[in-house]
Formats: C-alpha cells, structure tokens, sequence
C-alpha cells in the first residue's frame, strides 16, 4: 500500500474527492496554508493499493489544474527600505507525495 500526501488547491479538492471517493479510493481531507503564499490549500491523505496507484495519479492530473496568483511581498522588517512589487507563482496542479505504508490496519 501506499500514502498520497497531495497538496492541492481549495478550488480543486471538491471535485477531486468526489471522484476518488466514486472510484471506491479512501480520502481525507485536511484543511492546510501554503509556508509562500501564506494562503489556505488542501492536502488530501490518500491511502491506496499499489496497483490502483497511477488510476489516482491520473485522476489527480486530470482535475488539478496550474494556476497563476500575484503576489505582493511585504518587507521583512518595519524599517525595510526595499519597495514590495507584485510577483506572479504558477500555483501547481498539485504537489504529491507518495510513501510507502509499512502497515493499515483499521480498528
Ligand atoms: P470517510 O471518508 O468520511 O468515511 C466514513 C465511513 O464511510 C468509512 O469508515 C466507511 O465505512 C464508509 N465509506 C467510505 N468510503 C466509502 C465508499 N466509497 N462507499 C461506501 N462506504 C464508504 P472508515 O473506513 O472506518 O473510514 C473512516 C475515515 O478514515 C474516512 O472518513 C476517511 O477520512 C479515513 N480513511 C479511511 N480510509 C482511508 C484511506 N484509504 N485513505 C485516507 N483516509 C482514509
Ligand atoms: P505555497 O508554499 O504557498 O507556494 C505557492 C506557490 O508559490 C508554489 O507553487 C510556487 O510556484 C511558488 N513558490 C513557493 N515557494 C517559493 C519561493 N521560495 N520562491 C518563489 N516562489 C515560490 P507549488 O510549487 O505548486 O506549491 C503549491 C503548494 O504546495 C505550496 O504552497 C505548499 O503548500 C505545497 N508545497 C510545495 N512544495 C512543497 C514541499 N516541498 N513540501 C511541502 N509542501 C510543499
């Protein structure tokens, strides 16, 4: 078995865990905040057979979508003479880790 720990935008995660959850793939669903942005995102704890691993792949690829945010950095400190421009990140689709599960048990 593996661990998913997938990073993805609110916007996104609705849709994506309904179709896991249609395809009979366990979620849960964590409300996170991005350390860059300082924004809310979600990560969603997938645990899923081996086998099943490239179908959520897949189903994550497929809905996840980039998205361009401006953002305007504040100086670090009062004081901080340098003037904050905006920048534009391309936000991911997702960032996805996948672990190996050493042991699942349900009780
Ligand atoms: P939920 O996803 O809200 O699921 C609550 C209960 O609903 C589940 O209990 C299960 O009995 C049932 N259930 C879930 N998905 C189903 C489906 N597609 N069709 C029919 N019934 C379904 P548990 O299996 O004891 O899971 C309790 C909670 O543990 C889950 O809440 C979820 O947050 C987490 N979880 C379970 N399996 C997971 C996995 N493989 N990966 C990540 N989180 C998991
Ligand atoms: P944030 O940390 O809020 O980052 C949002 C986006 O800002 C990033 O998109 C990236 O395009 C940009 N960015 C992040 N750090 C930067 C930096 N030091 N300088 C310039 N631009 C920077 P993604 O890479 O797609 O990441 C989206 C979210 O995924 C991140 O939100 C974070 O919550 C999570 N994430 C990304 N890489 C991670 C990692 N290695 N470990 C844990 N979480 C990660």
């Amino acid at each position: 078995m593996k661990m998913l720990m997938a990073v993805v935008q609110d916007i996104d995660a609705p849709k994506l865990v309904e179709e896991l959850t249609k395809n009979n793939v366990g979620v849960t669903r964590l409300t996170s905040t991005g350390g860059f942005l300082k924004r809310g995102n979600t990560t969603l704890m997938i645990g899923v057979e081996e086998e099943r691993l490239e179908d959520v792949m897949k189903m994550i690829e497929r809905i996840c979508r980039p998205r361009k945010q401006v953002v305007t950095p504040f100086p670090a400190a009062p004081g901080d003479t340098m003037i904050p421009y905006p920048i534009e990140v391309t936000v991911g689709g997702a960032t996805v880790f996948v672990m190996n599960v050493e042991r699942f048990e349900k009780i």
